[in-house]
């Protein structure tokens, strides 16, 4: 039978196929860590329950650890403390992997608008932006988006991804978890990723994480991912300008006119010099 893997707990994969649940172990060397993702479509034997094949990924993500989606969501919220240079990784990323990133600003019942703001001005014009309060039970915007795809919600614990989940689906499939009083950090309540089903939709709750370990790329490559520079980088005196220290750079010019947001900037510059870093040592 073919089915798909909704859930992987300690070599144990739930698959769902033919309209049944099936917790089935995997064979050969499939028993080993990594080799099943959540959201892969396998064979299974549903007598022996044994998943005997991986087929193979329209793509994958590592962090977290998932394949075969449409949308990967990126949750912000105003507490814990949103790291952008990770939203910017997991963008990049996503965009590699031909997943289609969205920022969801969550928690937004809390503070005065100012992370909506912020969101705003780093991505409006590369990425889509929806905002969302599981407290308050305010998820049209993400149900709007979810369509018949395969959505995966990512970040950094505690920024509300298993509430969100409770709040669409209308009860408890996950437990949340408080920030940790003294360093307002979460605590990696989700353990596991998981798929639920929203109507057409299959959306997976992942678990937190504040490290992000971006693939190698070369360096001057960095900027096609940053569909905000091209109107600007294409007017760089230098073709391959890689907008850090060349003159006449029209993508510097835009961030001194505030054409592009400052931040942003800074961490592709920071990101730059992380991947030139990691460029040079490749061989090591
Ligand atoms: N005020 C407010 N609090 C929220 C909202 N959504 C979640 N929270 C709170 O934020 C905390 C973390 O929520 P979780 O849903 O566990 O967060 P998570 O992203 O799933 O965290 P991990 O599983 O650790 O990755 C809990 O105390 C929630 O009650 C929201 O929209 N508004
Ligand atoms: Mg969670
Ligand atoms: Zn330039």
């Amino acid at each position: 039978m073919t089915g798909r893997v909704e859930k992987g707990i300690a070599g144990k994969f739930t698959v769902c196929g033919g309209g049944h649940t099936y917790l089935c172990a995997a064979k050969g060397k499939l028993k080993a860590d990594g080799e099943i993702y959540i959201g892969d479509i396998v064979a299974f034997d549903e007598k022996e329950r044994i998943v005997t094949k991986v087929f193979k990924r329209k793509n994958y993500l590592v962090r977290p650890y998932v394949a075969n989606i449409d949308l990967i969501v990126i949750v912000l919220a105003p507490v814990p403390e949103p790291d952008f240079l990770l939203s910017d990784k997991m963008i990049i990323n996503a965009i590699m992997m031909d997943i289609e990133p969205i920022i969801c600003v969550n928690k937004s019942d809390l503070g005065d608008g100012a992370l909506a703001l912020r969101a705003e001005k780093n991505y409006a014009e590369t990425v889509k932006i929806i905002h969302t309060s599981a407290t308050n039970g305010d998820i049209a915007e993400l149900t709007a988006i979810l369509g018949n795809k395969t959505v995966c919600l990512a970040g950094q614990s505690a920024v509300g991804k298993t509430s969100v989940i409770n709040a669409l689906l209308n009860k408890e499939i996950g437990k949340v978890g408080a920030l940790s009083e003294k360093l307002q950090r979460g605590k990696h309540t989700t353990r596991h990723s998981e798929i639920f089903t929203f109507e057409g939709a299959l959306i997976i709750d992942t678990s937190g994480f504040s490290e992000f370990k971006m693939p190698l790329i070369n360096p001057s490559e960095l900027t096609e991912y940053y569909a905000d520079f091209t109107e600007y980088g294409e007017r760089c005196r230098y073709k391959g300008c890689s907008h850090i220290s060349e003159d006449d750079c029209a993508v510097k010019d835009a961030v001194s006119s505030g054409a592009i947001f400052k931040e942003r900037y800074d961490r592709y510059v920071e990101l730059y010099r992380q991947m030139k870093e990691d460029w040079k040592n490749r061989f090591d």
